[in-house]
């Protein structure tokens, strides 16, 4: 799972990636490796998956990652190869979400570069630089489409009709992501649009503030966006002390929780993903995250291309039902371990054991 951070220059990108780097790099238990230095990767910790881990006796516990990538600039003009513009552009549509980073606080030492703060401006010039970037390619994938639906193909007439709506929102300067793609469609074919991403936008506030700016709120609801309020300076300013100094930091300042837990977790949300646990006694515990709906079979894939491959049944319950049960063994005498096929669609929390012929 891949995030990529835009917004204006000087927004507080880098500060926010550079903590929410030491936060990954500092994480027990988790291998972390520098990809590449513009790329942080941070553990999504599960309190479910410790508590079953505990109690099954896992050797250790795994954490599954979400990666943020610093996309620096997309400045007005990118679209049209101002700054290193479109590079950047492809870089962002590698990513499943884009974290929108907004300059929200008033400190008069750092320089804005249109020369005041202005959130729903700042907003809009980058929004526009993705709108224009998606016209683009819709208009590219227009041209080849009209040509295909010509012979009368069904899914080049779905795709043709949906090209025609989507066009008509970007020049209105509407996101496509109200639109989604018709499932007619083939999506391996057709365009990747930027604007059809989910987006959080995170306010960048003055320190000692927590609320989201009102017209940025709004404008998040109107845009089917996320939102979450962070002083960016706070939290890089926290990243340096060890985990105790930080938390009794934060609770004098009136911070019950950590502004990168709501970065992470607000990115999380935007997807749709379900988690899933491998817990045995002696083992490595780990979690994972599936696209909602994916089945059992989906899931052996993500541990592992083999176990996929000798797919021969699952064994699922509820992290909460084994806890309850007190271990396996007394959860499949009570019956509530169950054995399943690889069509069994996986559900939030599910604990999983994939049994496979290697
Ligand atoms: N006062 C204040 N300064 C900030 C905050 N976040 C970032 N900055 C400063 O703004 C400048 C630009 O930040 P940076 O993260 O490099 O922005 P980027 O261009 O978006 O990557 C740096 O000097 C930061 O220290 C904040 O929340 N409050
Ligand atoms: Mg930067």
């Amino acid at each position: 799972m891949k995030v990529g951070i835009v917004g204006m220059p000087n927004a507080g990108k880098s500060s926010l990636f550079n903590a929410l780097t030491k936060a990954g790099a500092e994480a027990a238990n988790y291998p972390f490796t520098t990809i590449e230095p513009n790329i942080a990767v941070v553990p999504v910790e599960d309190e479910r998956l410790t508590t079953v881990s505990k109690l099954i006796g896992a050797s250790e516990i795994v954490a599954d990652t979400i990666s943020f990538h610093d996309i620096a600039g997309l400045v007005r003009g990118a679209s049209e190869g101002e700054g290193l513009g479109n590079k950047f552009l492809a870089n962002i549509r590698e990513t499943d979400a884009i974290v929108h980073v907004v300059r929200a606080h008033h400190d008069d030492g750092i320089i804005h570069p249109e020369g005041s703060v202005d959130p729903l401006r700042d907003i809009e010039t980058i929004e526009t630089e993705l709108i224009f970037a998606d016209l683009e390619q819709v208009e590219k994938r227009t041209a080849k489409v009209v040509r295909e639906a010509r012979g009368g193909d069904k899914s080049a007439l779905a795709e043709q009709a949906w090209l025609a709506q989507i066009t008509e929102l970007l020049l209105a300067g509407k996101p496509a992501r109200t639109l989604p793609m018709p499932d007619e469609v083939d999506k391996g074919q057709s365009v990747q649009l930027l604007t059809a991403k989910p987006v959080l936008f995170v306010a960048n506030v003055d320190e000692g503030e927590d609320g989201v700016p009102e017209e940025i709120a709004a404008h998040a609801l109107s845009h089917g966006a996320g939102v979450v309020a962070v002083s960016i300076r706070l939290e890089a300013e926290l990243s340096e002390l060890e985990d105790e100094e930080a938390a009794a930091m934060r609770e004098e300042l009136g911070a019950s929780e950590s502004g990168l837990d709501r970065v992470v977790r607000g990115a999380f949300a935007l997807l749709n993903l379900n988690a899933f646990f491998t817990i045995g006694q002696g083992k490595r515990a780990q979690s994972w995250h599936l696209r909602d709906g994916l089945t059992a079979w989906h899931a052996a894939g993500q541990i592992h291309s083999d176990i996929q491959r000798g797919f021969v049944k699952a064994e699922v319950i509820p992290w909460d039902a084994l806890l309850e049960a007190g271990g396996y063994a007394q959860a499949r005498d009570r019956g509530t371990l169950r054995l399943e096929g690889r069509d069994y669609v996986m559900q939030d929390g599910d604990v999983l054991t994939v049994k496979f012929t290697p």
